[in-house]
């Protein structure tokens, strides 16, 4: 309350000094006579004026002078895509003419004020109208005009060209969320799987479509990577509100549209260690990338491309930000392939999977690899213990000797390892746990072996190859006080 008396105080304190003070000058003018003081302030003004304009065109061009190798476009800034250089240009062009006219006017401006500054000897001179003036100050910007629409126009087409049907480009997809970039990698086989967004659900952020096996491959990594020299398709979409995919030292920017997909394609052309490489040379990134420590990398040291979102989509804008790493193919060749398939690390055997608990040709294939592995080592183990395989995927239905319809796929390898390694014998083992009658297990573990050599013959594997023993439950290789130690208990073996 009182701060509030005293504040206005110090204002009606202050009307009544500057009403004083106005006073004051008035008296002065009246004394020395008005023309005089009239004339003093008007060239304290002018040469004011002049000296404020030279100062601010001087420190404009100095300062982009001195921030030049932090801009776009210039210095180490150069454009790291095939078709940036094209945009580069147009600016360039466009600054130059927007740049003369800048200072001209300038010029003009804060000369004019002083040059025709308030004189009791001059008289105005009135120009109602002059065609030669009119004409020049309409055709000179409209030539100027001309040129950048016509290169802008041409620069935009190269730029937004669609690839050709038969050329050799990787396709990759950007969602824009609050807050996030969803990425996606095609995987494998080259193609994107479908989508659509009444799919999307927490498990599955894009809504794709699992049941379009194009998609069972698709990967959804954490950072952009791409190889140098590749031409790149980014389909841009939006999940929600306006985003906008910004690669800006690619020179990409394009708007993200909830429901209207979008695309650019770009080939970048520098790989990020030579991009660093680059800004080593400058004095502006020779200094710590951390001011608290001295000693620490350098800012080339630790320059990365980024991915960013240039619409002020939200509160949590800012942390869109996304790596973007270009590197040789070979390297890029060698991070793909350690990427999971999101499907399998997130979607497989969950409520969302509509494969649940059915087997995939992805798992027909790795344990085609995995079994054929262990049956090369156990060919070239020098002890018996060495030369039992367990088949780990032969499963028999409860109590009775009937395979299980996915055993055949282990036995289908087991038919082709014994026929590709014809010198071979084989003795299949069947064993089981200890639950129930002792003799039964015996008699249980013999059916099934029997079971498997009857597979096997089948397949073409010969029978005086081939011998079958049930074991029963002599010979557990595991507790047979927990259900998982059961379970390893009843196995079928192949001794080679
Ligand atoms: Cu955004």
């Amino acid at each position: 309350m009182s701060t509030g008396i005293i504040i206005l105080l110090c204002l009606a304190l202050f009307v009544v000094i500057a009403v004083q003070v106005s006073k004051l000058s008035q008296l002065g003018s009246q004394i020395r006579g008005e023309e005089h003081v009239e004339i003093q302030n008007t060239n304290r003004n002018a040469w004011g004026m002049l000296l404020f304009g030279i100062l601010f065109l001087v420190l404009c061009i100095a300062s982009a002078w001195y921030y030049k190798n932090y801009m776009l476009g210039y210095g180490p800034h150069e454009s790291a895509s095939a078709h940036g250089g094209v945009l580069d240009s147009m600016f360039n062009l466009t600054l130059l003419f927007t740049g003369i006219v800048f200072v001209l006017t300038h010029i003009a401006l804060f000369w004019f004020t002083f040059k025709y500054r308030y004189s009791p000897t001059r008289k105005a001179n009135f120009l109602s109208h002059d065609n030669k003036l009119e004409i020049i100050w309409t055709v000179v910007p409209a030539l100027v005009m001309i040129v950048l629409v016509i290169k802008g126009l041409v620069g935009w087409n190269a730029v937004m060209a669609d690839v050709e049907p038969d050329e050799d480009y990787l396709e990759i997809e950007a969602t824009g969320m609050q807050f996030a970039w969803l990425l996606r990698y095609p995987g494998a086989d080259g193609k994107l799987g479908s989508k659509e967004f009444t799919k999307i659900t927490s498990l599955n952020p894009l809504g794709q479509d699992w049941t379009d096996t194009k998609n069972l491959d698709d990967i959804q990594p954490s950072e952009i990577v791409l190889p140098v020299g590749k031409k790149v398709k980014v389909r841009i979409n939006a999940r929600d509100v306006l985003h906008s995919f910004d690669l800006p030292h690619f020179r990409v920017k394009l708007d993200a549209v909830p429901g209207i997909p979008t695309r650019f394609i770009f080939t970048p052309t520098v790989t990020t260690e030579e991009y660093r490489e680059k800004l080593s040379k400058y004095p502006e990134y020779q200094v710590p990338s951390d001011p608290n420590e001295p000693d620490g990398p350098q800012l080339w040291e630790t320059f990365d491309y980024e991915l960013a979102c240039a619409e002020l989509c939200g509160k949590g804008h800012f942390s869109m930000r996304r790596l973007v790493r270009v590197v040789s193919e070979q390297e890029y060749e060698k991070w793909l392939a350690e990427q999971q398939p999101y499907y399998m690390s997130t979607i497989r055997n969950s409520d969302e999977d509509p494969y649940k608990g059915q087997l995939l040709n992805v798992d027909i294939k790795e344990r085609k690899e995995a079994f054929e592995a262990r049956f090369k080592s156990a060919l070239e183990s020098k002890d018996a213990s060495g030369r039992i395989i367990k088949l780990e995927h032969v499963n028999f239905e409860t109590g009775s000797a009937r395979l299980t319809a996915d055993s055949k796929y282990e036995l289908e390898n087991v038919a082709a390892m014994l026929k590709a390694n014809p010198e071979i014998k084989a003795s299949l083992r069947g064993h089981t746990d200890n639950v129930g009658d002792a003799a039964n297990n015996l008699k249980l573990s013999q059916e099934r072996a029997e079971a498997v050599k009857n597979f096997l013959m089948s397949k073409g594997v010969s029978s005086s190859r081939l011998t079958a023993k049930g074991f029963g439950q002599t010979q557990p290789v595991d507790t047979n006080d927990t259900e998982e130690g059961r379970a390893n208990n009843r196995r079928t073996e192949i001794k080679i």
